[in-house]
């Protein structure tokens, strides 16, 4: 797996296609980069230790999830190493520690985790900050539209209207299933959209920069929707 996913010359990135031949192939269509993969051999434990093929380290993890991440490495950060930015059209750019956020009031929000590729996971209890908080401590802007989010592997990204960003059922997540947030999960801290797919739901974030209008993410530049609502919950009107 490369890096860098780059579109071939039908405008498709190269890594979904990957993944989407991995499915065909009867895989699971699980995706895992070469240096994460022995993380899950770990996680999995002894099991895939004792599976000379290698293959149980391709069957999705206990807990339901399939790993995903478009960058084929990604830096592990701590509660020493970690640091959230918000700035863009904000009165006070600031940063946050992961000390600094699990000091602030944490909401939780319990929703179905539904991935575009057809896999989901029922009722995924996620604990964190609202954004929504973390955008009037920063002071919003009036002219201020949307709101990006950047990441610490270096690639991913994604975006929210400012409408959809204050929403309380969207957090900056530090737990998942009622446990810190572990790497392959996108820990330290990750996004956590309810409402809409998984894609939206960036992981490793690092940073939120309030902007004028709508950036689109990572996915979105390949033809994903900017509004990712799961069936069922786009508000009337929106
Ligand atoms: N930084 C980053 N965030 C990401 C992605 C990614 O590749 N990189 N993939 C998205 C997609 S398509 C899905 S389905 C979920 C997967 O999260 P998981 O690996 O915890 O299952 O993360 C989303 N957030
Ligand atoms: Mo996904």
């Amino acid at each position: 797996m490369t890096d860098q996913v780059e579109p071939d010359d039908a405008g498709r990135p190269i890594g979904r296609r990957i993944v989407l031949g991995t499915i065909a192939a009867g895989l699971a269509g699980l995706f895992v980069a070469p240096t994460l993969q022995e993380k899950w051999s770990d996680l999995l434990g002894a099991a895939s230790q004792r599976d000379p093929t290698g293959l149980s380290g391709l069957l999705p993890n206990p807990g339901g999830f399939r790993y995903f991440s478009v960058a084929g490495s990604v830096p592990e950060k701590d509660a020493s190493t970690y640091k959230l930015t918000i700035d863009g059209l904000v009165a006070k750019p600031t940063s946050y520690t992961l000390p600094q956020l699990t000091e602030l009031p944490q909401s939780r929000v319990t929703h179905d985790v539904v991935c575009t590729d057809g896999w989901q996971v029922d009722q995924v209890p996620f604990v964190g900050v609202r954004l929504s908080e973390l955008l009037d401590a920063a002071g919003v802007q009036p002219d201020a539209k949307a709101v990006r989010f950047t990441c610490f592997d270096g690639v991913y990204s994604e975006s929210l209207t400012m409408e959809q960003a204050r929403r309380p059922d969207v957090l900056v997540a530090v737990q998942m299933l009622d446990q810190p947030i572990p790497h392959i999960s996108g820990g330290p801290v990750r996004l956590f959209v309810g409402p809409m797919y998984f894609y939206k739901s960036a992981k490793w974030l690092s940073g939120i920069t309030v902007t004028d209008e709508v950036v689109p993410g990572y996915w979105e530049k390949y033809g994903y929707p900017v509004d990712g609502w799961l069936p069922g919950e786009e508000p009337a009107g929106a």
